[in-house]
């Protein structure tokens, strides 16, 4: 069975169903946590990190941080693209202005996943 979940913060309803497909099987489906920021944050400065945990080891296969204006950041990864449950990746000073990271990954039972969170940096 193959799946794609998008947005996967947004999607409770969905939780009893991938609770029911975990169910007997020998890895479980992975899911985000908890972010810093957190979705919707508004920071008095910028971060020095981004992260996203998860309750299962996540493969994170590509992850961006791209301002409302459109300039792209580079993050620091550590992780190797080695499953991980805290992930954590560095980030460059940031201008003041709203922000989005985009992640995809792998989940241990091998469905891809992808998510996003937002979050504010103010003056
Ligand atoms: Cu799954």
């Amino acid at each position: 069975m193959r799946h794609r979940d998008r947005h996967i913060r947004h999607g409770p309803a969905l939780l009893p169903l991938l609770a029911a497909l975990a169910t007997g099987t020998a890895v479980a489906h992975s899911k985000q946590e908890v972010t810093f920021p957190e979705d919707g944050a508004v920071l008095a400065a910028s971060p020095d990190v981004v992260s996203m945990r998860f309750d299962a080891p996540m493969r994170i296969t590509a992850i961006s941080l791209t301002s409302e204006a459109g300039g792209t950041f580079d993050l620091g990864r550590s992780d190797g693209m080695q499953p991980v449950t805290d992930f954590r990746a560095t980030t460059p000073v940031l201008p003041t202005g709203r922000y989005t990271v985009d992640w995809r990954g792998l989940s241990p039972d091998g469905h891809p996943m992808n998510c996003r969170f937002s979050f504010e940096v103010a003056q």
